[in-house]
């Protein structure tokens, strides 16, 4: 396979200045990053949920499945249970992951299954024109919520420390190198990895302004230390106006879902040849 350019034929439809454009442009970079350092691309596996942020497997030229809204992670589960050397990474939008599929990232989490997921977290419903989320703050105004919302937003990346998730991450579409020294990371961590991304939405909550003044990088921290990383992901809860931090909140080195099930299927394997033995024995 290619590693040129992994652009595709399919006509681009996101809207001009939507924050989907940086994590395209930085995963595609990082693939060709790790595919010049060994990693052959036939190895790697997109998976997407539906919505804008979903589109972005039709734009790279590799192995990909687009599946449906909330089930990019059963999907991604199910393609690395069945080929553990597979690298799979998916791709979901904030209603996607954090709404409709919430189930499953806690589950992922809490296997610590080996994959990357990267959240498109633009806290609005974009395909479905700006209906809220649960990560849209407190108040906010979008087609289903003309007077605003009146519960508060949840905060993803507590929940992902709290479920086992051994890399927990943010980032921020204007901040392209970080972005991609992210993913990067994400990638390459053994075990289950999150990078959710402040993804702007032009058209339906154009937070620019917002968090051009805000986010920061996070500094003279520990990642290794889960009470420093649980400060760190409460310091901003998707609410208040408090600081955003981005980089690596957390990485923990841990045993993985893959590498437990496959000495199940070894055993397994084992039992069924002793069996075929006995059996061929008695006949
Ligand atoms: C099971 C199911 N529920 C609802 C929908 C309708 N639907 C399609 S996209 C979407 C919202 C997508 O929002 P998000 O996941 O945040 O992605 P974004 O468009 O913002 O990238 C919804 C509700 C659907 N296609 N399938
Ligand atoms: S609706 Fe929002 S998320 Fe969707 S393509 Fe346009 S700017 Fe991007
Ligand atoms: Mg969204």
């Amino acid at each position: 396979m290619s590693s040129k350019d992994l652009g595709t034929y399919a006509k681009n439809t996101w809207c001009l200045g939507c924050g989907n454009f940086a994590i395209l442009s930085a995963i595609k970079t990082v693939l060709k990053e790790l595919s010049q350092e060994g990693l052959g691309l036939e190895n790697v596996v997109l998976v997407s949920g539906i919505g804008c942020h979903a589109k972005i497997v039709d734009y790279i030229d590799t192995n990909s499945f687009y599946s449906i809204h909330g089930r990019v992670l059963p999907v991604a589960e199910a393609i690395k249970i069945a080929n553990p050397k597979l690298k799979v990474i998916g791709f979901a939008g904030d209603g996607d992951c954090y709404g409709e599929g919430l189930e499953h990232l806690i589950f992922a989490a809490k296997r610590n299954i080996d994959l990357t997921i990267i959240v498109h977290n633009n806290r609005v419903y974009g395909l479905t024109v700006g209906q809220y989320t649960p990560t849209s703050p407190l108040g906010f105004k979008g087609r289903s919520t003309p007077y605003g919302t009146k519960e508060k937003a949840i905060n993803p990346l507590e929940i992902m420390l709290s479920s086992g998730a051994t890399f927990i991450s943010r980032g921020y579409t204007h901040g392209i190198e970080l972005l991609k020294q992210l993913f990067k990371q994400a990638i390459m961590h053994k075990g289950f990895a999150l990078v959710d991304v402040l993804q702007v939405c032009v058209t339906f909550f154009n937070l620019y302004e917002y968090y051009n003044k805000t986010v920061y990088e996070l500094k003279d921290h520990n990642p290794a230390d889960f009470n420093q990383a649980l400060a760190k992901i409460r310091e901003w809860d998707y609410n208040s106006q408090a600081p955003i931090a981005l980089g690596v909140f957390y990485k923990s080195e841990q045993d993985c879902f893959e590498d437990s099930f496959k000495v199940d299927s070894e055993k397994l394997l084992d039992r069924d040849l002793e069996i075929r033995r006995i059996l061929k024995d008695s006949f």
